[in-house]
């Protein structure tokens, strides 16, 4: 990591003046500036940020005085260096700048950008050096006083900025108008925002405990405010949250959120005023499903609770970027727990976690989450940044239990509001708060890669003794230092499912270690061990025991481990184990795999209709992927294929049973997006998926077709109409059934009626078919006239989605690859930033046989030979390829 030095100068204040027209912004600034004392680097120059290719400069005055190009400043590509001689002897000084922008043409959709009818910015992380000239770094925090935005006012009525609105003009004699913000609170420049449009908006208001009467609107493009309302609910269910939670308030009489069709992430935390890419915060019940209403929820809390851990305290410097990443996810992924199912979002999160995280760090852009060097700070909004920190916080939460954590935040605040901070600044607060030592768990931030828990166990009847022996690796950095492990653990008799040892958290903080229980009395069955319980660290767990106690081992946990999360994992763990063996090519014994089915579709014990339906969902083909070293993408794909078959085979008649059950409970009932609607909206889907599963002969196809074509026709939502299309999609080659797939595709087209969000879902689910041509299908799909690349959204839902379907993208003779390949050059010179995250998709060749390396390797060299590339792309590229 470089070594971190304050700068010579701090800007304190800010003023800003946006003059917005047609092909041209200009942008004045004056920025109060002052000597920092504590600064250690040598010259004194005061150093601004500036990227050349969006801002040019026009004026610029110290005090009052022109400055000279050469003797009084120099202008590089990136920065504009004033002379500290310009100011010596000045304790502060005032400089003024007038720049010109042109967000109309700036594709890269990072600073002052044009998004359909309106403008809106984007600044983290380095945007607002697209925007003026200034110190972009998270540690100057400064007061923003007086933003002056002026704009026509008829096309532009709506005017915002951070903070509280001072003061507005009316329309003048040119037809313009203008409004002046003013931000209280001082912030570094990648939280400031602007937006202007022509907007409209619901209003509602949140009074805080202490008695603040918050003023709550969230805009949108006209057409789109009736689908709102959830995301204003979801916003005041934050704001209780965090009150109740760890007593953080909302600080600003106005909170104010835009929604964004041209977004390159998913949302922005900028004070204030959150930024949204729509797909986040638009949801009704005929263009949503049940996960986008999740999503708005989850997303909506994330951005609320950054206004505490993020903005008053925020990141020292981009490294340690996790401390409000991981802290914020930590904190949304509770919220969405709590106002759901905790052991349903711990499920889906993990899910989340072993598809991307884990694979991330099995690549050559494995890092930790506190990364050490990087080129462009915008390719580490990674999910290790996020979600692994976000699992790294949960650890200080379960070693130093819920209220511990909460001292330690305590005292965080105590510390830190109001600053740039650091992740060992955390740390310390944790421990100071606990008396704890937290000194080896600061290898979590150091170290890269996912460690492997190996776990055995046996008990000895002579002294009623269980034992757990524990030993810990990282396959992928082997020199690793042994991490400090929370295990939550517990112990359940085979026989009775009695809890023999009561649940725990076990330190393991060596190589190796043996821990002993002493039994109470001795267990009735065998005593089977339920280790990492919640899934209480972002490791790999595997037991070394033989592969027959395995499976019984997992058949008892999946009937009685009291931790819902590990009653989950078991049934999981059964399927993955039957998959591998499929795809070995041995013969497959189903029995553990069938008896874990039955009970999971049976068992009345389980009252939560979404824990029965991932409890009868298979792993994902990417959380697989990630437990072989050479990825077999389609042997993996047909094994996985294969047991759905066999299961659905075997339990036809029960699955649509339930489904059966299902409709009719469902049929009539009004639409809620609540835990137990949903439930049954996904079990019923998974009954659905089961039910369509059984194809061997074109019956079977046309069968399913019109079972899916008839869920579709009857669906009252957009989740239903996914589910029943998703299945369609993948018809092929039986004319009749074809004939439904279509009929079901041109209809959604049709209804969507140009929805931008439905239309994606639309693109989606072609791109992620498992029909033999979908290349074909997706190639033809980029000359749709609905389809773009300048729109990320868009972009993703074809192209991106295309790459997540292992099977296709990873064909044999490299035509997935080579489409890519194309896709990301012609990316590159208009948005770097979905780009250089496209291509992830290509890095980890070595994870793949020789075959699809060798051609993933050779798009990734004609990559790197474009001229111009980004320097996103190139620092992905380069370390795969080095
Ligand atoms: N801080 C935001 C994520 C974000 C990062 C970069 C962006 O533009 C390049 C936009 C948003 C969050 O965590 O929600
Ligand atoms: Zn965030």
């Amino acid at each position: 990591m470089q070594d971190y030095k304050s700068p010579a100068n701090w800007v304190t204040e800010v003023t800003l003046d946006f003059d917005i027209y047609s092909g041209s912004t200009i942008v004045k600034s004056t920025l109060s500036v002052v000597k920092n004392e504590g600064s250690t680097v040598e010259k004194g120059d005061l150093i601004l940020d500036g990227d050349d290719s969006s801002v040019k400069l026009k004026e610029i005055y110290l005090d009052g005085e022109k400055l000279n190009s050469g003797s009084d400043y120099t202008l590089t590509s990136s920065q504009l260096i004033v002379h500290s001689s310009c100011f010596t002897g000045k304790s502060s000084f005032k400089l003024e700048t007038t720049v010109s922008i042109v967000p109309e043409d700036n594709t890269q959709l990072s600073g002052f950008y044009k998004s359909g009818s309106m403008y809106c910015s984007q600044c983290e992380a380095e945007g607002f050096r697209r925007i003026t000239y200034y110190p972009d770094r998270p540690d100057n925090m400064a007061k923003f006083t007086h933003v002056k935005i002026t704009a026509d006012a008829d096309s532009y009525p709506i005017l915002l900025s951070n903070g509280n609105l001072v003061s507005t003009t009316e329309k003048d004699g040119e037809g313009r108008h203008s409004a002046v913000w003013e931000d209280p609170f001082p912030k570094p420049s990648y939280l400031f925002a602007v937006v202007v449009g022509d907007l409209g908006s619901i209003k509602d208001s949140y009074t805080t405990t202490s008695g603040r009467n918050v003023h709550l609107e969230i805009f949108s493009e006209k057409e789109n405010v009736g689908k709102l309302d959830y995301a204003m609910e979801s916003l005041k269910n934050s704001m209780k949250w965090d009150e109740d939670k760890f007593g953080l308030e909302y600080d600003l009489d106005i909170y104010n959120v835009v929604a964004v069709n041209d977004f390159n992430m998913g949302a922005m935390e900028n004070k204030g005023l959150n930024v949204f890419n729509t797909a986040y915060v638009l949801a009704d019940q005929k263009t949503a499903t049940d996960g986008d209403f999740e999503r708005v929820e989850g997303v909506i809390g994330h951005e609320y609770f950054h206004n505490w851990t993020g903005n008053r305290v925020t990141c020292r410097d981009w490294f340690q970027l996790t401390l409000k990443e991981g802290l914020t996810v930590f904190r949304d992924q509770e919220f969405s727990g709590d106002m759901g199912s905790n052991d349903v979002t711990r499920i889906e999160n993990v899910k989340g976690l072993r598809g991307r995280q884990f694979a991330e760090d099995a690549g050559p852009m494995s890092h930790p989450i506190r990364p050490e060097s990087y080129v462009a700070i915008d390719n580490f909004y990674t999910a290790t940044v996020y979600s692994k920190g976000a699992e790294v916080i949960r650890m200080y939460n379960t070693i130093l239990g819920e209220a511990g954590f909460r001292k330690g935040m305590d005292l965080y605040f105590e510390r830190h509001d109001g600053s740039a901070a650091t992740c060992d600044d955390f740390r310390a607060a944790m421990a100071d708060a606990n008396e704890a030592d937290l000194e080896q768990f600061s290898r979590w931030y150091t170290q890269k890669g996912t460690p492997t828990v190996k776990y055995s166990s046996s008990y000895d009847p002579s002294t009623s003794t269980f034992t757990l022996d524990l030993s810990q690796h990282t396959a992928s950095a082997p020199d690793n230092e042994p991490f400090h492990i929370p295990v939550a653990f517990g112990v359940i008799d085979s026989e009775t499912g009695a809890e023999l040892v009561e649940s725990q958290v076990l330190h393991f903080k060596e190589a190796s270690k043996s821990f002993e229980f002493k039994l109470s009395s001795d267990p009735k069955g065998t005593a089977v061990p339920s280790v990492m319980r919640g899934f209480s660290a972002p490791v790999k767990i595997v037991s070394e025991a033989s592969p027959a106690t395995q499976k019984t081992d997992l058949l008892t946990l999946a009937a009685y481990d009291t931790d819902g999360f590990n009653r989950w994992e078991a049934g999981q763990k059964l399927y993955a184990e039957a998959i591998f063996t499929q795809l070995a090519g041995d013969d497959v014994n189903l029995d553990g795999v069938y008896q874990a089915f039955e009970q999971t579709l049976t068992s009345p014990k389980i009252s939560d209709d979404s824990i029965r339906a991932y409890g009868l969902m298979l792993p994902s083909e990417s959380g697989l992927a990630e437990d072989m070293d050479i990825i077999d993408p389609i042997g993996l794909h047909d094994a996985r294929t294969a047991i759905k078959k066999k299961l659905a085979r075997k339990f036809q008649a029960g699955v649509a049973k339930l489904y059966d059950r299902l409709t009719k409970e469902m049929s009539g009932a009004p639409f809620e997006v609540n835990s137990k609607a949903v439930g049954k909206r996904r079990l019923r889907n998974t009954c659905l998926d089961y039910a369509c599963a059984n194809k061997d002969t074109d019956e079977e196809v046309i069968a399913s077709a019109q079972l899916a074509h008839k869920h579709y026709f009857e669906a009252n939502c957009m989740t239903d109409q996914v589910a029943a299309m998703s299945i369609l999609s993948n018809v092929h080659g039986v004319p009749e059934a074809e004939k439904l797939r279509d009929e079901v595709l041109s209809k959604f087209f049709d209804d969507a009626n140009g929805d931008a969000l439905v239309l994606n879902k639309w693109f989606t689910i072609q791109a992620v078919s498992s029909k033999p041509d979908v290349l074909e299908d997706v190639i033809s799909l980029t000359s749709h006239p609905e389809f773009t690349m300048t729109n990320p959204n868009r972009c993703r839902s074809l192209i991106g989605a295309f790459t997540a379907n292992s099977a296709a993208f990873h064909a044999e003779d490299g035509a997935g690859y080579k489409f890519i390949g194309e896709k990301i050059g012609i990316l590159d010179a208009m948005n770097p930033q979905i780009a250089s995250r496209m291509v992830g998709c290509l890095i980890s060749f070595k994870r793949y046989d020789e075959n699809r390396a060798t051609k993933m390797r050779a798009e990734l060299s004609k990559i790197l030979e474009i001229e111009g590339l980004s320097p996103d792309t190139f620092e992905i590229v380069s370390k795969a390829l080095s």
